[in-house]
């Protein structure tokens, strides 16, 4: 990697290492071929950038063009992928209203989401995307429905307060099962990357404005909490919004990385996401290869007892964690 590149360039380096999407990753790329200065000793820099944009504009071409398949899968985006898994008229879809950017429809008539749709939810400084389904138990749907829960990272169970929430959840863990998904119970966890499989899995009781929600509630409680965490909401109103979303941070198994150059301030506004339990030389690999080479050590504020403390490249990072990277 050349010296006299500009600071945006690895800004714009960073941004498109971390783009999940295929629209993200071209825009990225746009911004940092346009970030590199046009002089000789770049020539190749440029012509290698400009390639991989034109074979990522084929390949993102060739997707649409195969259109059916945007049905059936949802890409991912931002640092975790939440499915909402629920009986018709639960509440998924208003929850993804009151917590994201989406606009899907909501209505009081069963199966009135009939496709996947996603959006954004914000936590602190990263984002989730929480994918919106049609009910479980619909036949004409379950299959690709199953599918996206299958590549999901978590799994959000939306159970309704206007009825026995307790059977509800039953009934979904039970479909679950049938499906083979894995579900990760509280006893499993033990904050390692058991993000794959089984998945984590988060109970959103929906409807707590309604007048005979708690007691259904505590009944939910009485059967579910000792194994899944679960959280009270009511989308109508956005009770309960704010911890959902951070029930949906502390069950992804995510942490957030930020770094460091030397004699710098820490680049504070672009987190790296990463699964919980991965080490200072895994985050190297995501950032450079040249990095993993000739990698010496880190140094790291946050997580250990001095700031600035020097650790090996197996050093487990934690969230929130700064990391200066030292190399050959
Ligand atoms: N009182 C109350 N009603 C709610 C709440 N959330 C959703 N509803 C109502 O419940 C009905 C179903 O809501 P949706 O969000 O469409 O439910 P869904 O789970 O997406 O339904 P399907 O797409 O058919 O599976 C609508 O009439 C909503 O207005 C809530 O927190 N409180
Ligand atoms: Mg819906």
């Amino acid at each position: 990697m050349p010296a006299n590149l500009p600071p945006e360039y690895y800004g714009a380096e960073k941004r498109f290492k971390q783009a999940a999407s295929m629209q993200e990753k071209v825009a990225a790329l746009e911004d940092l071929i346009s970030s590199v200065p046009k002089h000789k000793g770049t020539d190749k820099i440029r012509a290698d950038l400009r390639r991989r944009l034109s074979k990522l504009r084929e390949e993102s071409a060739k997707k649409k063009k195969s259109g059916r398949g945007d049905l059936y899968t949802v890409e991912k985006q931002g640092a975790s992928q939440v499915a909402l898994v629920g009986f018709a008229n639960s509440g998924k879809s208003s929850i993804l209203a009151a917590v994201t950017n989406a606009h899907p429809v909501i209505a009081d008539f069963p199966i009135s989401t009939v496709m996947p749709l996603s959006g954004m939810m914000p936590f602190e400084d990263i984002q989730f995307q929480l994918v919106d389904l049609p009910p479980i138990g619909n036949e004409s749907t379950d299959g690709w429905v199953s599918g996206i829960l299958r590549n999901a990272n978590v799994l959000m169970l939306v159970v309704d307060l206007s009825e026995d929430a307790d059977v509800q959840a039953e009934l979904l863990l039970d479909q679950l099962s049938e499906w083979k998904i894995r579900v990760a119970k509280e006893d499993d966890k033990d904050g390692q990357r058991e993000v794959v499989s089984p998945k984590p899995v988060i109970i959103a009781a929906n409807k707590y404005d309604l007048p005979a929600a708690e007691k259904k509630f505590n009944a939910l409680i009485q059967a579910y909490d000792a194994d899944y965490p679960i959280i009270s909401i009511s989308a109508k109103n956005k009770r309960g919004a704010d911890i959902l979303k951070k029930a949906v941070f502390l069950n992804s198994g995510t942490i957030r990385v930020y770094s460091k150059e030397r004699g710098k301030e820490p680049d504070l506004k672009t987190p790296f996401t990463l699964p919980a339990g991965s080490s200072v030389l895994e985050l190297a690999e995501i950032i450079h290869k040249d990095f993993v080479r000739n990698l010496r050590y880190a140094c790291i504020w946050g997580s250990v007892k001095f700031d600035g403390q020097r650790v090996q490249k197996d050093y487990i990072l934690r969230d929130k964690d700064i990391v200066e990277y030292h190399v050959k």
